[in-house]
Parts: C-alpha cells; structure tokens; sequence
C-alpha cells in the first residue's frame, strides 16, 4: 500500500523507551536484595563487567526520570526484580524493594509517564533456582504466584499495563545464552517441560492481574525476528515456516489461544516429548487472555532450506561485536539461516531491516488481532565521546528514524499499535558484552573495564549522564506525536 502522506499515530500513542532491572540498576547489594541466577550469569560474560553496577540506576533514578520528561515520555518500560522484592527462602516481602520501586513509580506518574511493568526479566531470586528447581520444577510457580500477587497488590494502584515473562520463546529457543539450560541433561526434551512450566507462570499472572488490578491489562513479550524465505523456492518457504515455529510462532499461538497448537503437538508426538501437562494445567492456559502484545523486534533473518543428511549446527552469536563473527544455526530437515543479501548488518551480525517492523506488525495483526505495543527495538553501537565530551549517534537516529516510519506504515495499514519503548533509555549492560555494547539515546559514562575495577575496589564509579544527538532527534519527533522526522526517510512508501 502507497500513501500519499507520512505516518499519523493515534492520539494517547505511548513514546518512551525501555530497560529490564539486571540490566540498569546494579545496587545488587543493596536495599535487602538477594542474589539472582543473572548474577551468576553475567559473570561468565567476562571480560566485560557483569550487573553489580551496571548503569547504576539504582542510585540514578530521579535523574534518569527526569531527563525521560524533558525529552517527553508519556511511557516507559522496566521490570521489577523478584529477587529485590522476595529475597530469601523465608519468602518475606522486603519492604526496602517495595520501596525502591513505589519510588521510581511515583517519580513516573508524578512526570506524566506511563510505568509499563515486566514480572519477569531473566532475574529468577538463586533461592528459588537451588531450593526449589526453578524452572525445571512445578513448585516454582507457586512461588512465582506469590511475588506476582505482591506485585500486582502493592503497585496495582498506579501500574495498568503489565508484562509477564521476557522473552519466554528465546529463553527456550536459545537455553544455554541466558542459563536457562543450566543442569539439564537433555535439554532436547527437558526444555518443552520447562517452556510447560513458564506457560503456567504466565497464565497464573495472567490471571492474578485481572483479579487484583483494577482496569489492569496483561501481555506477554515474545522476542520477535520476522523471517524470510531465502529464495521462491518452495521448500524455503517451508524452511521459513519452520523456522518461525521454533522460534517464536509456537509461543505466540500458545499465549493468544491459550492452548498448544497442532504444529507443536505433532512434534512432541514424532519425537517422543513429554511436556509434562497435568490435570488442570490446560484449563488454567485456557482461562488466562491475554490483553495484547507487547513486543521486542531488532531485527529479521532468513532462511533456507537445510536437507535431512545436513551438518546440525548451533546458534553462535557474534559475542565479539566485530563483523562476521556469527554462525547462523543448522537445523537438518527443518531449516538453516543464512545472511540475507539485501540488508545491512550492525558490528553484531544483526540485520539492520525497518521494513521487518511493519512486516511483523502486519503478521502478527493478521494471525492474532490483538493491540500491540513495541517493547524493545534499538540499536546497539561501540560509542565513544568526542573531544568535546559529545556522542553523534546518527546511525541510531538513522535507525530509529526508519523503524519508526515503518511501524507508522502498519498503523496506517490498519495495524492496532499503542506505543513505541525502544532499547533503550540509558546505557545499560548488554546480555553478553557489558557496557560495551551501548543502546541508550543517554550515554553512561563509564566503560567496562571502570565497572570491573569499582566492583573489585568496593567504589561506585559517577556513572555521568550526556544526552546522546538522538536524544534531541527524538525528542522532537515524540514530542510531535510523529510528525517531525528530522531528516530523509530512506525507507518510504
Ligand atoms: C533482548 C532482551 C534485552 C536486551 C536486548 C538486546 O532480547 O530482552 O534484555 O538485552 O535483547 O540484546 P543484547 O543485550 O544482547 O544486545
């Protein structure tokens, strides 16, 4: 569809940005909280520095809320850690998390900002993971029913939009990253079990969330890579389909029909996989609906048909941030990803494609017709400052510009969009190369190597806040509802 005019966004569209606790507040000794299994996680990501600090929002977050309002958020999304708020077996509330969060949602609603809330962002309490199984056992959600139900009572008063589990689908489809794998041993079963587990999570949230809070809405947040066929050959359209399957399709039918769908049943049944469902468990998943979804998009891949007889190869993600360190996955009989010819790629490997946001947009419209909202979206650079102390990200303008357009193009499509939280306000840990790997549109100014030496010392580094140009650029264009792009779009239609 061609339009004669830019992009309109309706009136109420929520612009902000977006961040998860591990990865901005550090303070992980303080104010009473527990250890997480992130913790433990990010300290395999060495040499880069690991969550104790991060971008120390901990300390930050008045600034950080007030540099949101000047640049004029109307939202912005975060989680809430579970282990700041239940830190210990004995399962008592700490009043000091309550509190440090009750802080930052009042600083929010006091400016006018929409607080968007995940439950869950890879921050499992380590108690919950040695003295209950975590995700590989069913008490687990008993334990997460209680902190959800502590979440949804004390902050239900100001928090209307909810997020229950971060990126579930990658969470499963890439075990080993996040640690999610961890003491399986065989996690080509094992991981349908646990994906069960997670799905009873999210309904129980689903559910307690309508219970307890008023006018409340609920959804989940699928990690989102549309992808394409390599080439008209038909069996890479199969290819494509299947790959879209494993990775996100079989998780999002499963949260909009609350029930699993044949595709996946039929996979268990043909590989002799027991999910482990009980009596009960697929009238709980039948009962929790979803409100709408939100979403996290970065980029697109492709794929390819891969033959039976085919080298099996896992994802080996670029953890380098120098090109041309990925290997894309073999999946024999299924599929393979490959580079896509018509786009370009960041320092990771990752495909720089707006035109995959309004395709996405349009895909999930269709398939579902649920409201959506873009919950992460971004682009992640090596950034240093300039002589004069400045940071001139065009690229991410550039980018931010065309992503932005095009989910203008699927609103205008008919597509129901309600917000746009890109990745990500500050500057904050990346999930596998620190500080490094930098998103925000403010710069901390802080380098891994800084972070790895105040955690060693027992210091805390200023972690200084500069406003970034996209800071400005964007602004402006939300401040205008979406009406001043500030520069050529290159990606029209
Ligand atoms: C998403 C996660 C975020 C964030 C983002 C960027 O999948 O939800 O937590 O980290 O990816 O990824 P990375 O930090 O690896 O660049």
């Amino acid at each position: 569809m061609h339009y004669d005019h830019d992009p309109r966004f309706p009136e109420g569209f929520f612009w902000g940005a977006s961040s998860a606790a591990w990865q901005v507040e550090g303070g992980v000794n303080e104010g009473g909280r527990g250890v997480s299994i992130i913790d433990i996680n990010s300290k395999t990501k060495k040499p880069f520095a690991d969550n104790f600090i991060a971008a120390d929002h901990y300390h930050h977050f008045k600034e950080d809320v007030a540099f949101m309002a000047e640049c004029g958020f109307t939202s912005y999304r975060f989680s809430l850690a579970w282990p700041r708020i239940i830190p210990a077996s004995d399962g008592k509330v700490s009043a000091e998390g309550l509190a440090f969060y009750n802080a930052l949602i009042d600083e929010l609603v006091a400016h006018g900002i929409e607080p968007i809330v995940t439950l869950y962002h890879y921050d499992m309490p380590l108690w919950v993971e040695e003295e209950l199984g975590g995700w590989k056992s069913r008490e687990t959600i008993k334990a997460f029913e209680r902190y959800v139900r502590v979440c949804f009572e004390t902050f239900g008063d100001r928090v209307k939009y909810w997020l229950s589990i971060n990126e579930q689908n990658m969470q499963i489809a890439y075990g080993d990253w996040l640690g999610v794998s961890k003491g399986c041993t065989d996690w080509f079963r094992d991981q349908w079990r646990i994906n069960h587990i997670i799905n009873l999570c999210h309904a129980t949230a689903v559910n307690l969330c309508h219970e307890l809070v008023p006018g409340g809405k609920i959804g989940p947040v699928p990690g989102m890579v549309p992808i394409y066929p390599y080439s008209c050959e038909p069996m890479d359209q199969i290819a494509a389909m299947n790959a879209e399957e494993f990775t996100e399709k079989i998780w999002n039918d499963t949260y909009a029909h609350g029930e699993y769908s044949e595709f996946v049943r039929a996979y268990w049944e043909n590989n002799d996989i027991d999910p482990g469902i009980e009596p009960g468990d697929e009238e709980l998943m039948k009962s929790a609906k979803i409100d709408f979804f939100a979403i996290n998009c970065y980029r697109s891949n492709t794929a390819k048909w891969a033959p039976a007889d085919a080298k099996p190869h896992s994802y080996d993600l670029n953890k380098t941030g120098e090109k041309g360190n990925l290997v894309f996955p073999v999946v024999p009989g299924a599929y393979q990803l490959v580079y896509n010819p018509h786009v370009e790629y960041t320092d990771w490997d990752w495909e720089i494609d707006p035109v995959s946001l309004r395709y996405l947009m349009r895909y999930m419209w269709d398939h579902y017709h649920l409201p959506m909202m873009i919950t992460e979206n971004g682009f992640g650079a090596h950034e240093h400052k300039d002589a004069n102390g400045e940071i001139h990200d065009q690229y991410r303008i550039d980018f931010l510009r065309e992503n932005i357009y095009q989910l203008g193009l699927a609103v205008e499509d008919g597509c129901e969009v309600i917000g746009y939280n890109p990745w990500s306000f500050t500057d904050l840990l990346s999930t596998g190369n620190g500080i490094e790997k930098r998103y925000g549109l403010v710069y901390v100014d802080v380098t891994d190597d800084e972070l790895n030496e105040a955690e060693a010392a027992g210091t805390l580094p200023p972690c200084k806040r500069i406003k970034k140009d996209s800071f400005a650029w964007y602004s402006k264009l939300i401040k205008s509802n979406g009406q001043d792009w500030g520069g050529e779009i290159t990606h029209g239609c």
